[in-house]
């Protein structure tokens, strides 16, 4: 059995977040979300238009996604990994080169963002 994981805010969910999940979860048989809690995204700099727990009802809708938990510090990542015996960290090319330092744990796969789409466009045109 091979368990991935990845990480997100996945605030006013869209195609582009449904693509991840479903490529991520296409490279193995187990999917565990860490999702970015309001506090955290604090530290991360940003404001979701969705709180966790609309963020994380929208998720447990998700048929790729077989575990959700809060992601609350940046470090917490090699726990997590050891915890869930993961075997592959996916998370999307904006992001590349920033988590190789996990790769003594298991394997690190950036993939390619869905063009054309994001949670800022979608705010930004709410507010128009
Ligand atoms: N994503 C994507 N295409 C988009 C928008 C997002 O493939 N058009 C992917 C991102 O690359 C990421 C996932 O969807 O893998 C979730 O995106 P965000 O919610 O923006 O994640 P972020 O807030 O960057 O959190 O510790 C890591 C962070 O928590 C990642």
């Amino acid at each position: 059995m091979t368990r991935i994981i990845t990480y997100g805010t996945f605030d006013t969910f869209h195609w582009g977040h449904m693509s991840m999940l479903q490529r991520a979860r296409e490279m193995g048989d187990w999917l565990a979300v860490g999702l970015s809690t309001d506090e955290f995204n604090k530290i991360k700099g940003k404001h979701s238009h969705f709180s966790y727990e609309r963020r994380m009802e929208i998720l447990r809708g998700v048929k790729y996604v077989d575990l959700i938990f809060p992601e609350t510090s940046w470090e917490q990542k090699r726990a997590d990994i050891i915890k869930y015996n993961i075997d592959i960290f996916v998370i999307g090319d904006d992001w590349r080169g920033k988590f190789d330092d996990l790769s003594d744990l298991c394997r690190i796969i950036y993939l390619p963002r869905s063009a054309d789409i994001s949670s800022t466009l979608i705010k930004n045109s709410l507010q128009k």
